[in-house]
């Protein structure tokens, strides 16, 4: 397990992809290589990608990776959609367009098995990202699966936040209920071809400016973009890079206003926690269940021989001085 981080940091890609398994997997002592590459991590940029499944995240994502070779920055690309085209869950024809990239050295595409129903973004979304960074990946693009928490949680991971938004699906209405509109940094309009797509970019532009005195801290005009669609590819690639541009003057925005380290400061609380629940509580918790006690303890709380809490304070004075 020690070395597979120094792998990383020296660009071997199996390495990475084995330690996001293994992160994945909770395989235990998987922290060793956190440790070795963490002071490697924190120097790319990430964007997260957002919006319902179906609204064609995977297919910009896509485009996003040639757009940002074509200046020739490194992607690393984390999909956490077990329906992604990524994981061959996909139509054919989106499979075949993904494959472009397969041959390309600086193009690293991992999928999280994690599931959309499980609720937030998961441990592993943070951790898979710093391994792309450590791997030295300049842009970071992470594709949620839309669903939940999920949507708004990707504001802790990602420094830039694009909310994909497709007509037919009363999203503007979505968008704000779902606290959409807190999260983004850029609204994307996609499947120009669809009936709606015009007047879904119209209120997607009111419903920007009408939150606008909402957000007196903030100086960034949230863009409102609409992208061809992906039926004319020619044209499709040339909007889709104009999103990469606005992508970039948000990155630097962030950089001259100092605010992407502000940005991370929900995710490295959250890590920090969760290094402490895994050197701490982890521990213990593998020491009971070793011995069988917490069997003991379900049964003994069970007939009402003791409460909870007073189980937790014993265990807690026995471990914690
Ligand atoms: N009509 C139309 N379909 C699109 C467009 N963009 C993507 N799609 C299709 O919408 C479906 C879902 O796209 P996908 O990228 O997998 O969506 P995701 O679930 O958000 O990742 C796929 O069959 C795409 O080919 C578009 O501009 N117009
Ligand atoms: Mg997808």
């Amino acid at each position: 397990m020690k070395e597979l981080g120094k792998k990383v940091l020296a660009g071997d890609i199996r390495a990475a992809s084995r330690l996001i398994r293994n992160l994945e997997d909770q395989i235990p002592n998987t922290h060793i290589a956190m440790q070795e590459i963490f002071n490697n991590t924190g120097n790319a940029h990430v964007i997260g990608i957002t919006g319902a499944p179906g609204a064609g995240k995977s297919t910009l994502t896509d485009e996003f990776i040639y757009a940002f070779r074509q200046k020739d920055k490194s992607v690393g690309v984390l999909a956490v959609d077990p329906t992604s085209p990524f994981t061959g869950g996909a139509l054919l024809g989106d499979r075949i367009r993904m494959l472009r990239h397969a041959e390309d050295k600086k193009v690293f595409v991992r999928s999280l098995a994690t599931r959309c129903s499980m609720g937030g973004l998961s441990k592993a979304v943070g951790e898979g990202i710093h391994v792309m960074d450590a791997l030295g990946k300049e842009k970071i693009i992470v594709e949620t699966c839309g669903v939940g928490q999920q949507e708004v949680e990707i504001i802790n991971h990602a420094h830039t936040v694009i909310v994909v938004l497709v007509p037919g699906m009363g999203d503007e209405i979505q968008a704000l209920k779902a606290g959409l509109m807190e999260v983004a940094d850029i609204f994307v309009i996609n499947k120009a071809d669809r009936d709606g797509a015009g007047k879904l970019y119209k209120e997607t532009l009111n419903m920007v400016h009408m939150s606008k005195g909402a957000a007196a801290d903030n100086s960034w005009n949230i863009p409102v973009l609409l992208v061809e669609s992906v039926l004319e590819p020619h044209k499709f690639a040339e909007s889709v890079d104009a999103i990469r541009e606005k992508v970039e003057e948000h990155y630097q925005y962030l950089v001259d206003n100092n605010l992407l380290v502000e940005r991370m400061r929900r995710k490295t609380a959250a890590e920090i926690n969760e290094a402490l629940w895994g050197a701490i509580l982890q521990p213990v918790l593998n020491n009971l269940e070793k011995d069988g006690e917490i069997e003991k303890m379900v049964e003994q709380v069970l007939k009402k021989e003791i409460d909870p809490y007073t189980l937790a304070d014993q265990i807690a004075s026995k471990y914690v001085k």
